[in-house]
């Protein structure tokens, strides 16, 4: 069955809930305490999202999504974490600016955690903000183990309902090794007859790619994932979180517009009205709809590249859920959606950002990544051999990247908040508050600025496409 019969099967919709348990956040013991006790527990799980699709993957307390994990500003977090993961593993804590020592770097800031083994990450959650959580040991990622953590913030305006979402989707095992590798022989195997495997393997290989079987939101396969009801004058916020390890996904809400008030949790300069949202590998995005009318629409993922339809679940008024929803076509052509030039109204080609008081520079060439490579490089070194930003605590630093790749690179820096101040040769106007951001490829640019204010410690600074990373597109950021 192809994805488009899925679409023009949508009046045969299930209300059937799957997901609930990852849906139901873990704030019970939260009510009024000042911390927020939370056990997690990783381990093996036979995950089977659609008929046909039965994965060996891994998970957080049982589910395919791990928990969603709600905290209060200010409020202590304790997490007991459980390793029954069948190998080592760690808990990383993504967007958040915590002490070192609980960042969950896999032998960077921790040994990792035995399995049979327990290990207790302790902070006070912060920014405040849609983060997310995953363990930092290839590739237990991609097999599961990932969360979404919001840290609710008390300034923020009320929300009627308040949706995490997060899409994710399930690799074809043989894949993973094989892109390991750089190239592959491994059987195309996907049940659904994906147009983007025929895309990327030109050969009847699989390249240095990873394919997935399966494209879910919350733990469910369209028509399976779980509708949301909405009622007419409702506002809603939604918190969408790209947990894929390798792809972008664009989302499209049917009928409406979404505005788009938060990036990776950190509020914009401004908000920004779009009709679609790029969301880059390990990248939030808060974006709110109003309901005006009763209906029923499908939310969307449409991977790139090919252009396809990957995930959906419906969101519809009362009495509406058998009606058959309004969707949208497979493409971006004529779409605005979010970049990152639209949010911070980038100037003129070839405008730069005002100078910034002298401070630590560094920049770096992405390169490597041939059809058949297995290294992806940063000034042609590969990780442990790449060039590290040495800081003192105060300092002013920039960071620029000139991508020679062909793959847009997910770059990450952890335990900081940096601005996006220049992307492909533009200024923004708005620098752009993140700790993910895409560099576009064939000669894309980005420059990055923060101040060294963090926690001292090692804080890596890595392409956040598990393959990239694996493959040496890694670096850090070093406190003096
Ligand atoms: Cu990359």
């Amino acid at each position: 069955m192809r994805r488009a019969a899925f679409l023009a099967a949508g009046g045969a919709l299930t209300t059937t809930a799957l997901s609930a348990a990852a849906l139901r956040p873990l704030t019970a013991r939260a009510a009024g305490a000042e911390t927020l006790d939370v056990t997690l527990t990783s381990a093996p799980l036979l995950f089977a999202p659609f008929p046909g699709v039965s994965y060996r993957g891994l998970a957080f307390n049982g589910t395919i999504p791990g928990p969603v994990l709600r905290v209060r500003q200010g409020q202590r977090l304790r997490v007991r974490y459980v390793n029954r993961s069948g190998g080592p593993s760690t808990v990383h804590w993504h967007g958040m600016i915590l002490p070192n020592a609980m960042d969950g770097v896999a032998d960077v800031t921790q040994a990792p955690v035995p399995d049979g083994a327990e290990f207790l990450y302790e902070f006070t959650p912060a920014p405040a903000g849609t983060r997310w959580y995953h363990s930092h040991v290839f590739p237990q990622a991609l097999a599961g183990l990932f969360g979404m953590i919001v840290v609710e913030d008390p300034h923020d305006e009320p929300a009627d309902q308040d949706i995490a979402l997060v899409f994710h989707d399930v690799p074809v095992p043989a894949s993973i090794d094989s892109a390991m590798k750089g190239t592959s022989t491994a059987p195309m195997v996907d049940p659904f007859g994906s147009p983007e495997l025929a895309a990327m393997a030109p050969d009847g290989k699989m390249g240095d790619e990873v394919a997935y079987q399966a494209h879910c939101i919350n733990g469910a396969c369209y028509p399976k994932t779980q509708p949301i009801e909405v009622r007419v004058g409702q506002r809603i916020r939604l918190r969408i979180l790209n947990a894929n390890a390798t792809q972008t996904r664009y989302v499209r809400l049917a009928g409406h517009t979404l505005r788009v008030t938060h990036s990776d949790g950190n509020p914009l300069p401004q908000p920004v009205e779009v009709e679609a949202l790029r969301v880059g590998v390990a990248e939030r995005y808060d974006a709110w709809f109003e309901v005006s009318k009763p209906g029923a629409w499908l939310l969307q993922g449409l991977s790139e590249a090919p252009t396809a339809f990957q995930q959906a679940l419906v969101l519809h008024t009362p009495g509406m859920e058998n009606a058959t929803p309004l969707g949208v076509a497979q493409t971006l052509v004529g779409v605005r959606y979010f970049t990152y030039e639209l949010a911070g109204a980038a100037q003129a080609v070839g405008t730069q950002p005002r100078a910034q008081p002298a401070g630590v520079r560094q920049a770096y060439v992405l390169g490597g990544g041939a059809w058949g490579s297995d290294r992806w490089t940063m000034n042609g070194k590969v990780w442990p051999h790449t060039e590290k930003i040495v800081v003192r605590r105060g300092d002013r630093v920039e960071v620029r990247f000139t991508n020679k790749t062909d793959m847009h690179h997910p770059m990450h820096l952890h335990g900081h908040v940096f601005d996006v101040v220049e992307t492909n040769g533009r200024a923004l106007r708005y620098p752009l508050p993140k700790d993910t951001a895409l560099v576009d490829p064939n000669g894309g640019t980005m420059t990055w600025r923060f101040r060294a204010d963090s926690p001292p410690g090692r804080w890596l600074l890595h392409c956040h496409n598990d393959i990239h990373m694996m493959d040496g597109l890694r670096t850090e950021v070093d406190y003096q």
